[in-house]
């Protein structure tokens, strides 16, 4: 339908199964978000896309362990393994995902010094990806979200998507979570606040 895009969220080998950042049962969403894009006449993907050594890593930081939060310049930031480096086969999308038709890719995380969850803004919350205008200057205003991770990623973006302006529902059929200390709990909230509709 005009004015609406579907927008996939990190469908990576690295968040599926034998990945380094492996999400339970990630590779599930693939059969559901491949019916997705059959059904929307835009869709664009987002692509978790870090450099080597990237401050995101725990390996990065001496004596750090991953999934341990420290804080960054531009707040609190979980520490990752490492995961989706530039150019690997685990930055690679799923093969089973059916990208053809996807319009643009947004890669996000390429700044050595910040994270970056959202599809919209880096993790100071004020770099921005571009994506907003883009959409805009598309006349697309309705957003469709799936993918992983349902407590980072995806929620990060479905907010952002919101506080932009946008209409977003979020088809949690084609999530899976990480659930770190009570992060499904906590962004499940934290979406329906910020007016997600989850479906
Ligand atoms: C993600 C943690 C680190 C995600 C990306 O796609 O949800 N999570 N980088
Ligand atoms: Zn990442």
């Amino acid at each position: 339908m005009a004015g609406e895009a579907l927008i996939v969220i990190d469908v990576q080998n690295d968040f599926c199964p034998g990945g380094a950042l492996a999400v339970t049962d990630g590779d599930q969403v693939v059969p559901v978000i491949n019916r997705l894009i059959q059904r929307f006449e835009h869709v664009v993907l987002t692509q978790d896309w870090h450099p080597a050594g990237h401050s995101s890593f725990a390996s990065s930081h001496p004596g750090a362990t991953p999934f341990e939060t420290v804080d960054m310049p531009y707040g609190a930031q979980t520490l990752w393994p490492d995961h989706c480096v530039q150019g690997t086969k685990g930055a690679t999308f799923h093969a089973g995902l059916e990208w053809t038709r996807a319009e643009l890719v947004i890669r996000k995380g390429f700044r050595q010094a910040i994270d970056s969850y959202s599809a919209f803004f880096e993790n100071d919350h004020e770099t921005p990806t571009g994506l907003a205008g883009y959409l805009r200057e598309r006349g697309i205003s309705r957003l469709t979200l799936a993918g992983l991770a349902t407590d980072f990623c995806v929620a990060y973006s479905a907010i952002d998507a919101r506080r932009q302006g946008f209409e977003a529902s979020v088809v949690l059929e084609g999530c899976r979570g990480i659930d770190l200390d009570g992060s499904m709990a906590a962004m499940t909230a934290k979406m329906r606040e910020a007016g997600v509709a989850l479906v």
